[in-house]
């Protein structure tokens, strides 16, 4: 595309050098560029169509990289990136080998911290401007960019509480489009909505402000005092109470206009060199300047590929295939929830990621959003087990790890019904290495009183959800992102009986290696195995289904048998079912040849997820490789 500006801006310092009557087009610009790129190349279109007049501004004030943005879930970071040295390269975003989907340190300088978990900003910013303070730096500036979605997490509070402690100069910038992916509900959005500010007071203040430092009559101890009276000033002038900025001793200046660049620019500038933490509260627009992302704004969060002009979408709506791993969940639960009134769904932020609004919608009542809070939808889930509910906690494998020692402490060691709906267990694809769920099996296996159930197939997730309901005790049941296989039923042998906990399934008999696969990608190596021919029939493979406890009656019978064992699981090998079944082995004094497959001690990168699984040696054929050496083996 032809763009007058953008074409000539490959860096920030490309960007000073217009003047500023050029940002609102360079605006326009960025707009239209990002638009054109994500329907050819999906990703997430909302969030950063939100957020250009704030990252240009933010670049064209700001002395960056020195000066550090410190972005909170940088899926509003495309113009950042855009503008810092990959507007070239951005058509390979989230592609395996292109640029990160998130900002990452290792990629660019300017992107200070990785940023692919929400609320993590402002403890980061902040500690990186005491830190620069420390060590005697203080030319850098910090800014911390945060979403009201993000501001829901009980670690931006946590980071807000200690920012008001701390000597320092940050700057939060909260942009506020009053969404999270699907619409916030809680006293926080509502309290960022009824916040009104008057210019006149943010005159007012900062001229007190200045003259009371120059006649001497602010200093490092009394500046508390004096913000607490500026602070009551404005409730004077406004009619209002402190805001809970204020409140903090952080100073406040907005709402502003998310999307006047101009003004944003003039705003920057004035307040960057205060002394002190401050936030500017911002309204923007989640999707501002496309139609259709403006008017369905869950939908257009990250809305595949599409076509510009028409706004229509190309995922592959309309073609008949297997039902999402996630809406199996839905239908799952909602049909568990009508069954009986115990049932409720707890979800933190992800209603539609997770398909939980199919419940939401027949019955909202009995589902309970509580916003980007892993940690506390765990614990609150644990409050209405022991209330006597049925709670069904779905949160996906990476953002689980937030809410660990919730699951130890408040869960298991009290040993609550709780029932864990892990989605996109195993390789997540293009979100890449802060997405994937690699590590729950290992996290989880050593917890006590902790059940760990991966279902193979969409039935088996059915059967294990309901299982979970009478089952009394945590229990987790892991399950991956896309769509659920069903044809683990083609299996000649296959004897299927309905789930019970612990019980692992012979889906075939073999003489010389047995296969233990725990989760959907026993469907691959399904595949694998009948890639080898007639060599198949050497090759006997189970379906663990249950990684805690293990079926040791099958483990005993497998090791009496075999002396190669395979294992296979969509995780992190240190601490899953490979460590596992060597522990058991050896503990129960057999001694098989176990060769481990699955995720070696690394982050795994971003891509497709076929291209992945083949990086990763964990596709069809490389199983089938593997199998073949163990066969070769004496
Ligand atoms: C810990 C964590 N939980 C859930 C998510 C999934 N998630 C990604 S973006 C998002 C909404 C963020 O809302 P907000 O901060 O307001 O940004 P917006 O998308 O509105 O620009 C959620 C819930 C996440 N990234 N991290």
């Amino acid at each position: 595309m032809e763009y007058k500006y953008l074409n000539t801006i490959y860096y920030p310092a490309d960007l000073k050098t217009l003047p500023q009557e050029a940002l609102p087009i360079v605006c326009d610009e960025v707009r239209d560029f990002i638009i054109q790129q994500l329907s050819q190349n999906p990703g997430h279109l909302g969030s950063s169509l939100g957020t250009v007049e704030l990252t240009v501004a933010l670049h064209y004030v700001f002395d960056t990289p020195n000066d550090q943005l410190v972005w909170d879930v940088g899926h509003q970071a495309y113009a950042h990136k855009i503008l810092t040295g990959r507007r070239e390269r951005f058509h390979t975003n989230r592609q395996f080998k292109g640029i990160a989907p998130f900002p990452t340190p290792a990629e660019s300088e300017y992107d200070a911290f990785i940023a692919g978990h929400a609320s993590n900003s402002i403890s980061a910013a902040l500690g990186a401007d005491i830190g620069y303070r420390a060590l005697e730096d203080k030319r850098r500036r910090v800014v911390a960019i945060i979403g009201d979605g993000a501001m829901t997490g009980g670690l931006a509070f946590e980071g807000l509480n200690n920012t008001s402690m701390n000597k320092n100069n940050l700057l939060i910038v909260l942009n506020d489009n009053n969404m999270a992916i699907d619409p916030i509900k809680g006293g926080i959005t509502q309290y960022l909505v009824d916040i009104t500010t008057s210019r006149r007071y943010n005159n007012w203040r900062w001229w007190i402000y200045r003259t009371a430092r120059k006649l001497h009559l602010i200093n490092d101890d009394n500046k508390g005092r004096v913000q607490r009276f500026t602070n009551n000033l404005k409730a004077l002038l406004t009619k209002q109470g402190n805001n809970i900025f204020q409140g903090l001793n952080l100073r406040y200046f907005g709402p502003a206009d998310g999307h006047d660049v101009l003004s944003l620019v003039r705003i920057f500038n004035e307040i960057k060199d205060y002394e002190g933490p401050k936030v500017l509260h911002i309204i923007t627009k989640k999707g501002k300047g496309y139609e259709p992302a403006e008017n369905d704004q869950t939908t257009w969060h990250a809305p595949g590929e599409f076509n510009v002009a028409t706004g229509e979408r190309r995922n592959g709506i309309g073609k008949k295939q297997e039902p999402l791993w996630q809406e199996v969940f839905g239908t799952t639960l909602l049909g568990l929830a009508k069954e009986d009134e115990r049932v409720v769904g707890v979800t933190p932020a992800m209603p539609s990621g997770c398909s939980m609004n199919i419940m939401q919608r027949e019955l909202p009542n009995r589902v309970y959003d509580v916003g980007i809070a892993e940690g506390h939808a765990v614990t609150f889930s644990a409050g209405m087990a022991k209330a006597g509910l049925i709670p069904y906690c779905n949160i996906y494998s990476s953002f689980l790890q937030r809410a660990y020692d919730n699951i130890i402490h408040d869960v298991a060691l009290p040993k609550l019904h709780v029932i864990f709906c892990i989605d996109r267990a195993g390789i997540v694809g293009n979100d890449g290495a802060t997405h994937h769920g690699l590590l729950d099996l290992a996290y989880l296996r050593p917890i006590p009183n902790m059940v760990i159930g991966a279902p193979m197939t969409g039935e088996d997730l059915q059967q294990m959800m309901a299982l979970a309901k009478d089952y009394e005790g945590p229990i987790a049941i892991r399950y991956p992102r896309g769509r659920s296989q069903s044809y683990v039923m083609q299996y000649p042998t296959l004897h299927y009986p309905q789930p019970v906990v612990g019980k692992a399934v012979c889906l075939r008999e073999g003489s010389k290696v047995a296969v233990l696969s725990i989760g959907a990608i026993g469907n691959t190596v399904k595949c694998a195995i009948e890639l080898l021919g007639n060599k198949a029939d050497q090759i006997a493979h189970y379906d663990m289904r249950w990684l805690k406890p293990l079926d040791e009656t099958l483990l005993r019978e497998i090791s009496d048998k075999f002396d190669q064992i395979i294992t296979i699981e969509d995780g992190v090998i240190n601490g899953g079912l490979g460590s596992a079944v060597l522990e058991w082995t050896n503990d129960h004094g057999y001694h098989p040849q176990i060769t481990r497959m699955g995720v070696n001690d690394q982050f795994v990168e971003h891509g497709s997820t076929q291209e992945l699984y083949q990086l990763l040696c964990l596709d069809q054929e490389s199983i089938a490789d593997t199998l073949l050496k163990c066969l070769e083996k004496k």
